[in-house]
């Protein structure tokens, strides 16, 4: 999908996927944001759609798609427009940590998503003994899978909205590079 200029302004739109298995906090995280910087929300069967500005000059359209069984069935069908991934992580939930880290792995199989920057939200940092963002870098192999492209390890609570800003912003930022140098690879295609 990538830079849809509107002819009123200058903002720029790319849309990010919202990921991660039930409970890890996806919609509390969505919520927060939504007070934080007053975005507009669009509640839709199934799935969530909210609209961030972080940054003037982009406006990330995120698609929480749902992460009970069923759905993680249908994630891949939203990776097509994909500029971006956030995969959320209940840093708490010992027990599903394998089933998060191979959705995770599997997701980012994805053909339409090579290349694509992630952020993973260590979520739940305010309970005691949840794992740090350093563990989940470590257990979710990211350094490893995540080799082809930006990727950010950012620990929040979503309860209270700590490092919610800050992870997004990493995104934002991944996004613009990750779209300008596709930019640049389809300006060089042309000129050949
Ligand atoms: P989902 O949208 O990914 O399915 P939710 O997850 O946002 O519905 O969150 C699932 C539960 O986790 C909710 O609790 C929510 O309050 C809690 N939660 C989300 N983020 C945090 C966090 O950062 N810290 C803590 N302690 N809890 C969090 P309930 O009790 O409503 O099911």
């Amino acid at each position: 999908m990538g830079l849809l200029s509107s002819k009123n302004s200058k903002i720029n739109q790319a849309h990010v996927l919202l990921l991660g298995l039930d409970s890890a906090g996806k919609s509390t995280l969505l919520y927060k944001l939504k007070l934080a910087e007053d975005i507009t929300t669009m509640p839709t069967i199934g799935f969530n759609v909210e609209m961030i500005e972080l940054e003037s000059s982009l406006l990330l359209t995120v698609w929480d798609v749902g992460g009970q069984e069923k759905m993680r069935t249908v994630w891949s069908y939203y990776c097509e427009n994909a500029d971006g991934l956030v995969y959320v992580v209940d840093s708490t939930d010992q027990q599903r940590l394998e089933v998060s880290r191979k959705e995770f792995e599997h997701i980012l199989k994805n053909e339409h998503i090579k290349n694509v920057p992630v952020v993973l939200l260590a979520n739940k940092q305010d309970v005691p003994g949840a794992l740090t963002a350093e563990d989940i870098t470590r257990i979710f192999k990211v350094k490893k899978l995540c080799s082809d492209r930006n990727w950010y390890v950012q620990p929040c609570c979503a309860l209270t909205g700590d490092g919610l800003i800050e992870g997004f912003r990493k995104l934002t930022g991944f996004v613009k590079s990750h779209i300008k140098s596709r930019g640049d690879t389809l300006a060089f295609f042309k000129q050949k």
